[in-house]
């Protein structure tokens, strides 16, 4: 899942890609370098970030939707998804061609929106986070990480089918650094067979993330390795999608990491 943030301020790429034809662009890029999704934001949710208004957020990503359906279409599974946690954003991004919602509220941010997800027939991303951007690194604490993000996701997943939300079409996500220290990130990434158990397909998200700073000293920009290593030890435990900015060197990466896993291989089919 290669991420298009139409954004001024997400926090490794903020302002790259907020004019359209440059997101649009950005996005195709993503799907020749083999992102086989692509999710479109038009709101950080960066630690410290501000809401931003709906208009605001739907002239931002609807026009990318639009460009970037034709492109995105995917058989076996949805391939355009949007990032958002509003129901008038996300009914318009499905109206623009978008079949997947990624919402890290995980339909607590706004009452209106398991009824657009359950009416739309559309696939969710249920994503855990410890209370809200603004100020959700303001000490997190659980009790065991893994079982809190746990019980919080079968939480949610019941909900989404009690709103007529199909069980098949959510996944779930751990929310990598959503209110969690270096330390739970790390045990989230070390226990994923744990959340892989509750049987839905379960994304992770940890690209550039400021914890892989924390521990090489990188910056932003710098963070491909890291990003690389816990892709590959999340693939190892059970993960299947993977939100990432640098869709071509992780997917690498993944293509040989599950051929090593698997004992098999095959040559691809695209030399892009
Ligand atoms: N992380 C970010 C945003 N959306 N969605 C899911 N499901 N999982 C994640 O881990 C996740 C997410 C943060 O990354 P990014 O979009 O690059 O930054 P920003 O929120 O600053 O736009």
């Amino acid at each position: 899942m290669g991420v298009v943030n139409v954004t001024p301020d997400s926090f490794s790429d903020g302002g790259r890609w907020l004019d359209p034809a440059a997101a649009i662009a950005h996005g195709r890029e993503l799907l020749d370098a083999g992102a086989a999704i692509l999710d479109v934001g038009g709101e950080s949710t960066r630690p410290g970030s501000a809401p931003v208004p709906e208009a605001e957020e739907l002239r931002r990503v609807v026009p990318v939707l639009e460009a970037l359906a034709p492109h995105a279409r995917r058989a076996g599974g949805p391939g355009l998804s949007v990032d958002t946690s509003k129901a008038a954003v996300a009914r318009a991004a499905l109206g623009a061609g978008a079949d997947l919602v990624n919402d890290v509220t995980a339909l607590r941010g706004d009452p209106a929106m398991a009824g657009v997800v359950a009416e739309a027939g559309c696939h969710c991303c249920l994503m855990h986070m410890l209370g809200e951007p603004r100020t959700m690194q303001d000490d997190p604490r659980y009790d065991d990480v893994v079982s809190d993000v746990k019980a919080f996701l079968e939480e949610r997943l019941a909900f989404a089918v009690a709103a007529g939300i199909a069980e098949e079409r959510v996944w779930l996500d751990p929310g990598i650094g959503f209110g969690k220290t270096i330390d739970h990130n790390l045990e989230l990434l070390r226990r994923l067979d744990e959340l892989a158990a509750l049987g839905r397909p379960l994304v992770v998200g940890t690209s550039r993330k400021g914890f892989l700073g924390r521990i090489t000293g990188r910056e932003v920009d710098d963070r491909l390795a890291g990003t690389i290593a816990t892709n590959v030890l999340a693939l190892e435990r059970g993960a299947t999608v993977f939100r990432v900015h640098d869709a071509g060197p992780v997917r690498d990466a993944l293509q040989v990491a599950a051929a090593t896993l698997r004992g098999s291989w095959t040559p691809p089919t695209t030399t892009s």
